[in-house]
């Protein structure tokens, strides 16, 4: 899953992409790049970031996606019902749903939907997270919602962790360890961990410097840990690095 930000602050990209023009030239370079999926999102959910009015993100989303179906599948990286249906309407098959509520959307339209798991909202949900057990928590959580959308009728559930969605560093890497309990669901796996702030701490610790490292050099730690989803049993992973991933991932597809 290729990611294209159309958004002025997105944290990797912000502003890269807000030109509908610039969004569907990435959105076709990554399809040649070898996405499969290609996510179109007009909202950045970026720790502290605010939330952006409807008619905007509708703005910002519509054209790209209208653009982009016919080359490719696209989903929709969005919060809003509002946003998620006029994205179906214009071609989107799948709901990316970071709040995970969307799945009367899915339901009602047919799409495909990813739930994923957030502790609060964007705006603080990295004020101290605490969970006895993270991986638990997350596993029944998302179960949880997983079962909810089968029962109200849509086929396609995916569930992914989070990662960096009110978890800590220490989070993050119990939850990567432990993947292979949310693919023990038997449900599909998203993983999303590319270019994130815990990867840029780790180059930093590593590097025995005290910032992280910034968003666009954390290209191994991504690929590093897209290849670990995938030998752990995830089935899709969210970059923004495609032709790198996707040439990692088809370096230990064979094993
Ligand atoms: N991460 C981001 C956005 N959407 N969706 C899923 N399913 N899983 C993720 O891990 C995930 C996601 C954050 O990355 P990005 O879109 O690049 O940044 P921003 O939220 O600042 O736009």
């Amino acid at each position: 899953m290729g990611v294209v930000n159309v958004t002025p602050d997105s944290f990797s990209d912000g502003g890269r992409y807000l030109d509908h023009a610039a969004a569907v030239a990435h959105g076709r370079a990554l399809v040649a790049a070898g996405a499969d999926v290609v996510d179109v999102g007009g909202e950045s959910t970026r720790p502290g970031a605010d939330p952006v009015p409807v008619p905007d993100e509708l703005e910002r989303v519509l054209p790209v996606v209208e653009a982009l179906a016919p080359v490719v599948r696209v989903s929709i990286d969005t919060r809003k019902a509002e946003v998620a249906e006029a994205a179906v309407a214009a071609g989107a098959t799948l709901v990316n749903d970071v709040s995970a509520t969307l799945h009367e959307v899915a339901a009602a339209t047919g799409a495909g939907w990813v739930a994923m798991h957030m502790r609060g909202d964007p705006k603080t949900m990295q004020r101290d997270p605490r969970y006895a057990d993270v991986v638990d928590e997350v596993r029944t959580f998302l179960v949880e919602r997983a079962t909810a959308a089968a029962a109200a009728g849509v086929e396609e559930v995916w569930i992914d962790p989070g990662i960096g969605f009110g978890k800590t560093v220490a989070h993050n890497l119990e939850l990567l360890a432990r993947l292979d309990e949310l693919v023990g669901t038997g449900l599909p796996v998203l993983l999303g961990t590319s270019r994130k702030r815990f990867l840029g701490v780790l180059l930093a610790e590593a590097d025995g410097t005290a910032d992280p490292t910034p968003p666009g050099d954390r290209l191994e730690g991504s690929l590093a840990t897209a290849v670990w989803g995938y030998a752990a049993g995830a089935r899709m992973v969210r970059a923004h690095d495609v032709a790198a991933t996707v040439a990692a991932a088809r370096a230990v597809a064979a094993l």
